[in-house]
């Protein structure tokens, strides 16, 4: 059986990074010998001839797409895609959006057979194996026409268990010249249960942990790739600090030396454990703080105090670690008013931070209970649900106050960044965590800038010969473009080789 998993495309703004979730699942198959690739569409350009060829080429059994709801109409097109190819494949999806949306899935999409709700390792396994669909745990699949829903599958108790994910089998030097962090998840679960959020219902409220060796095992796997930075894409890794010790030790004992990253909430740190992280290379921690009124808070059930926020801030700051603090607007109860008090409270906790709007996805609390909460849904276009788009209002804010209220968040952002670098305090790129990893690299791969490119005229140097051609096509500089090509060409991301004179380059 051979089994193509797709990683759908999204925008740049939301920071390209290698999926979790289907590298897992990738990881597991393999793990087993079962024959799988990825065809990653993040770091490519989309094209329906694209999915078309690889089929045809590949031929698999089964075709699987992760996604999150703003990028669930694409991962359906995929499918779609797929079937109008070949009718007999079997066509899978899993993530977030489709675990608590999959009879609507079903319903609208007749060309997916397979929904995967929550965890998805055992349950991919048993597909591949034969097991009756009735049989297997945590799908939704059609029988004459009919949605079937099985049983939830219980989550996977022993993470130790579940092979490393294939990173391999995606086009790393990709995600490498992108710039971006790897992803590795050190344990799954939260505990909490804020009404926004539907992490602990996809993880579990009982967290879990992965040994921290084979977390490190990961770590370095990665940094052997050429990442350069980690993200910890744990829903929350300072919640069990002996689990952060313990891997923060490992890393130092390793004498391992890199940048890495974490959220977290206020109410899980305090000082002694903050310094053993920046000790162990954490730089920047990104605090789930979501608004600067009280009340707001206790409706959305973040159980932590005004205080705790500015205390906890305040450590991370002591502990030389920078802090992102992240606010969503358009809460249940959010009016005018509350939303000047929550730029008023993120200018007083002087660090930098980021702001989303709520988006209601599916299985949130938020979403089932909206009349409840005084939230009425705008629209059902799932493409808007990226949470910077208004999709939702408060009886007291619409789209046009929430709007407004965005660009005076942006404002003063922008703002407390001049005065920092001003000051010589910061670096401006380096304090928006640079969010524009390598813009140039995204125009390249996303508009499959090199593939296309044919055969280069060679002169005295390959890389100045790239550069040629380069600066017609795209618009930066000769200088931005000439800096990154020579990087990339010596790190081995970008490579050449000579036919008939001619320069024939591609990604590595
Ligand atoms: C890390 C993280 C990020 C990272 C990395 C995202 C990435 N693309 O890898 C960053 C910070 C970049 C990010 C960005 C965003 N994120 Co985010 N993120 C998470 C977080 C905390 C963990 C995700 C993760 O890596 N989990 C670990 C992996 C192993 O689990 P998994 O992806 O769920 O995959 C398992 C199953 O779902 C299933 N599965 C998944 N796909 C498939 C496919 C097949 C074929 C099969 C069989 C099974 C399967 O099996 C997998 C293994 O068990 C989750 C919270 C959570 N716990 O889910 C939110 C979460 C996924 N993010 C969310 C959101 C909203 C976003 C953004 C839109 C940000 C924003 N603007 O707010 C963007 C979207 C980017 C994108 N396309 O993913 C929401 C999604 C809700 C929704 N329904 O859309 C979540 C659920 C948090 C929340 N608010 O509730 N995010
Ligand atoms: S927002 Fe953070 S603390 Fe709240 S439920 Fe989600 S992951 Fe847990």
């Amino acid at each position: 059986m051979r089994t193509l998993l797709v990683n759908p495309p999204y925008a740049f703004s939301e920071i390209p990074i290698l999926p979790m979730g289907i590298s897992y699942i990738a990881g597991i198959l393999e793990h087993y010998g079962h024959e799988v690739q990825i065809l990653d569409l993040l770091v490519s350009r989309y094209s329906r001839e694209k999915i078309v060829r690889k089929i045809e080429e590949y031929q698999p059994d089964i075709v699987g797409v992760t996604s999150v709801t703003m990028n669930y109409p694409i991962a359906s097109e995929i499918l779609k895609h797929c079937k109008s190819v070949d009718k007999d494949i079997t066509t899978v999806i899993g993530g977030p959006h489709v675990t608590f949306s999959a009879v609507e899935t079903l319903n609208e999409a007749p060309w997916i057979d397979i929904v995967v709700r929550g965890e998805g390792e055992q349950t991919i396994l048993d597909i591949l194996g034969g097991v009756k669909p009735a049989d297997t745990k945590g799908i939704a699949y059609r029988s004459d026409g009919e949605i079937v829903i099985t049983d939830g599958r219980s989550l996977i108790e022993n993470l130790d268990e579940i092979p490393l994910p294939a990173k391999h089998l995606f086009p790393l030097s990709r995600y490498v010249a992108l710039d971006v962090h790897a992803s590795v998840v050190a344990g799954r679960g939260c505990p909490f249960n804020c009404i926004f959020c539907v992490g602990s219902k996809m993880g579990g409220r009982r967290a879990r942990y992965r040994n921290p060796r084979l977390v490190v095992d990961e770590i370095e796997q990665a940094l052997n790739y050429g990442f350069k930075e980690v993200n910890f894409e744990d829903d929350l890794l300072t919640l069990n600090h002996k689990h952060v010790y313990a891997v923060c030790d490992e890393i130092i004992q390793r004498g391992l030396k890199f940048n890495w990253s974490v959220f977290a909430r206020v109410d899980t740190v305090n000082l002694e454990l903050l310094r053993r992280m920046r000790e162990a290379g954490c730089n920047w921690m990104l605090y789930g703080v979501e608004s600067g009124n009280q009340q707001i808070l206790n409706t959305v059930r973040k159980k932590v105090t005004l205080d705790q926020i500015r205390e906890g801030v305040r450590l991370g700051k002591e502990a030389g670690i920078n802090i992102m603090a992240s606010f969503i607007i358009g809460l249940p109860g959010e009016t005018v008013e509350t939303m000047k008090e929550t730029i008023e409270f993120a200018l007083e906790l002087e660090t930098t931070w980021g702001f989303n709007v709520l988006s209601p996805f599916p299985g949130t609390e938020v979403r089932e209970k909206a009349d409840e909460y005084g939230i009425r849904i705008l629209t059902d276009d799932w493409t808007q649900y990226d949470a910077n788009t208004p999709v939702s209002r408060t009886e007291a804010a619409g789209p046009a106050e929430i709007a407004a209220a965005l660009s005076r968040y942006n404002e003063g952002l922008m703002q407390y960044l001049a005065d920092l670098t001003k000051e010589g305090k910061i670096d401006p790129a380096e304090a928006i965590h640079s969010k524009m990893r390598s813009p140039l690299a995204w125009t390249l791969l996303h508009g499959d800038i090199i593939e296309d490119l044919g055969p280069v005229e060679s002169n005295d140097d390959p890389v100045d010969s790239l550069v040629d051609r380069l600066e017609g096509i795209v618009s930066y500089t000769r200088e931005q473009i000439k800096e990154n090509i020579a990087k990339w060409v010596e790190e081995g991301l970008l490579k050449y080789e000579l036919q008939e004179g001619d320069l024939i380059w591609r990604w590595g």
